[in-house]
């Protein structure tokens, strides 16, 4: 996205001239009796004094930092970033066994959009899914202890960069490829794009219970580079909509030459119906996917024409109609689901693409919404009222309009260039209509100056009015595309780890704690507690682990100290090892003493006035 900044220098700095404007903090009282805010300044909207928590939570993209950022609204305090496609020191995520073997050696992934898990197309606060554009995977966060549960790897994608949307009940997580590729990434000249290269539809399972990922199926789509897509709601519940950009099968200077054509396509298919048509087993087995061709397999798979090069497509909040942001066209298109449903029960088609019959597209839109003056618009968000929500990339502002009428009811600057907005509640069925963020990719001089490269920011708007209030501006690190706003009584976080005696490499008393020699390799079953490590409470020292250069050691911890908040770390001086072990957690650390010599061993998270003391020696006796 970055790379159309150049070409939009210009309006961006026209508007930035126009339009500096900064919250108010001043501001009186505005908006209706029924609304909580009325009568509260800006600054007091967001106060959450100390003591009292934050009514949402936003879960936030951290981009190509692969992490997730959480935050609370209104305060848009900063409570955790959470590791999920990078490993981080802070945690020991990627250290310690069970986190090194998800991230299967990445060290780095790109996390554009965060989709919580839903039950009956409402949030159910269980699961946060998130893809990695990078490399290909798709992780599934469990809210109930803000750990990334599980990671798997697709085949035959080229960046899920269209995903991570769920079905109204999480029935599949939905992951689109952005990049044509050959299937497996296998080689073939880009001469033969049209015919080699294959866009991908993985429709992922999450089994909620042994919370681990399952491919289901994948769709095989032309190369035409899907964008963002959504699942739709009540009455389409079966359906899912794609946005593409390349139907010019462009292979170079993408810039121009994907932007040739008037009109792009979106691809609607019904999921449903591909489910049973790969449960009777038609499909070819391809790098260990079932995947569906749609020149073989007939129907449930339909092609849309839309204004050129379109980025997003949202479903409305009741499922009836799906909106597309135009980007390169200043348009934002409403189509009628019920006349997309019209068309394919009438075999209505104009033309057939790849197998994919296309739909009238003046049969099936019902409205093109163009405010003057308005450009690049991308993403589509919702409230309570009938409204929608749209960034604008370019001329750098929110607009608000009446879905049914597409009369223009507000704007309101942003700064600058917002990518994804994200509305309380504002990917269900019922969207709370009080809070809209704004997720901009530059904030220029909005605060003090960290370098050349400056912060993002997030910019909380109060949408409980007609009139969009801006009360906050906040600094991010690089850099959130899409996130998800949800009420924080519905997420139940766990105090700590029940104590489980059965758990395997666990040990819960100071009389099994225990060193076991193997060959060459050395089992530790320790315990951390406050304030001291044991790895046998039977040596003279017990908090001595001496091994021999070459061996393979297993540190297994268990962290005793059921009290919430009372986490260990465990650091390896010159080994370059750190992991974690929280209230009544077990976590295994291997490695292979092959540097001899003596190296202390701390805790490295700050549990206690004893802290200090929580130590002990690795010593590494020479070969
Ligand atoms: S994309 Cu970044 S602003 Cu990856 Cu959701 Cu549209
Ligand atoms: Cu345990 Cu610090």
């Amino acid at each position: 996205m970055k790379n159309w900044i150049p070409a939009a220098t210009g309006l961006v700095a026209g508007v930035l001239a126009a339009t500096v404007f900064f919250a108010d903090f001043s501001s009186g009282p505005s908006g209706s009796a029924t609304n909580e805010n009325a009568n509260k300044t800006n600054a007091e909207k967001v106060y959450v004094p100390y003591g009292e928590h934050d009514d949402y939570y936003m879960l936030s993209s951290g981009g190509h930092s692969g992490q997730l950022f959480v935050y609370g609204v209104p305060s848009m305090r900063k409570l955790r970033t959470v590791p999920v496609f990078t490993p981080d020191p802070a945690t020991g995520y990627g250290f310690d066994d069970a986190t090194k073997k998800m991230l299967g050696g990445f060290t780095w992934g790109d996390f554009h959009h965060p989709a919580i898990s839903e039950t009956d197309a409402e949030y159910d606060g269980k699961f946060v899914f998130a893809n990695d554009v990078a490399n290909n995977r798709i992780a599934a966060v469990d809210l109930k202890t803000f750990h990334t549960a599980d990671i798997m790897s697709m085949p035959n994608m080229g960046g899920p960069h269209a995903g991570t949307f769920v079905t109204q009940n999480t029935e599949y997580i939905v992951m689109p490829t952005r990049f044509s590729r050959p299937l497996g990434g296998d080689y073939a000249s880009l001469d033969q794009f049209e015919e080699k290269y294959k866009g991908i539809v993985s429709m992922v399972k999450f089994d909620q219970e042994t919370k681990k990922f399952d491919l289901g199926y994948q769709i095989m789509l032309p190369p035409w580079s899907y964008d963002l897509s959504d699942a739709g709601k009540k009455v389409s519940g079966d359906w899912i909509v794609m946005t593409t950009y390349n139907t010019e099968f462009a292979t170079t200077n993408l810039e121009i030459n994907a932007s040739q054509n008037d009109r792009d396509y979106i691809v609607l298919l019904n999921w449903k119906e591909l489910e049973k048509k790969v449960a009777d087993g038609q499909f070819e087995e391809i790098n260990g996917a079932k995947v569906i061709d749609p020149t073989k397999v007939k129907g449930s798979i339909y092609a849309i024409p839309v204004a050129k090069s379109p980025h997003g497509v949202d479903f409305t909040p009741d499922g009836t109609r799906f909106i597309a942001s135009g980007k390169l066209a200043p348009l934002m298109t409403v189509f009628s689901f019920e006349k997309a449903m019209e068309a394919v029960k009438n075999e209505d088609f104009t033309d057939e693409k790849f197998g994919i019959p296309v739909l009238p597209y003046d049969k099936v839109m019902e409205r093109e919404v163009d405010p003057p003056g308005a450009l690049g618009p991308l993403h589509t968000q919702y409230d309570d009222k009938g409204n929608a929500y749209n960034t604008m990339f370019i001329s750098s502002e929110v607009i608000k309009w009446k879905i049914d009428t597409g009369e223009v009811i507000d704007r309101i600057p942003v700064h600058y260039s917002p990518g994804h907005s994200s509305a309380a509640e504002g990917d269900t069925a019922s969207p709370d209509g009080n809070w809209l963020v704004s997720l901009n990719k530059i904030a220029k001089d909005a605060f003090l100056s960290v370098g050349p490269s400056h912060p993002e920011s997030m910019e909380l708007i109060d949408i409980s009015n007609d009139k969009m209030e801006l009360v906050y501006t906040n600094p991010v690190d690089p850099e959130p595309h899409y996130a998800q706003i949800i009420k924080a009584d519905k997420i139940k976080t766990i105090p700590i780890y029940e104590k489980d005696e059965k758990r395997p490499n666990s040990v819960w008393s100071q009389e099994d704690t225990r060193i076991e020699r193997k060959g060459n390799e050395v089992h530790v079953y320790g315990i951390a507690m406050r304030s001291k490590f044991i790895f046998d409470a039977k040596s003279k020292r017990p908090d001595e682990l001496t091994v021999k250069q070459g061996d393979k050691v297993f540190i297994h911890l268990t962290n005793i100290d059921l009290d919430q908040d009372i986490t260990h770390g465990f650091g390896i001086m010159d080994y370059n090892l750190n992991y974690e072990v929280q209230p009544g957690q077990t976590n295994t650390l291997e490695f292979t003493a092959d540097k001899a010599g003596t190296f202390p061993i701390y805790c490295t998270n700050f549990c206690s006035a004893l802290h200090q003391e929580m130590s002990g020696y690795l010593l590494v006796e020479p070969k």
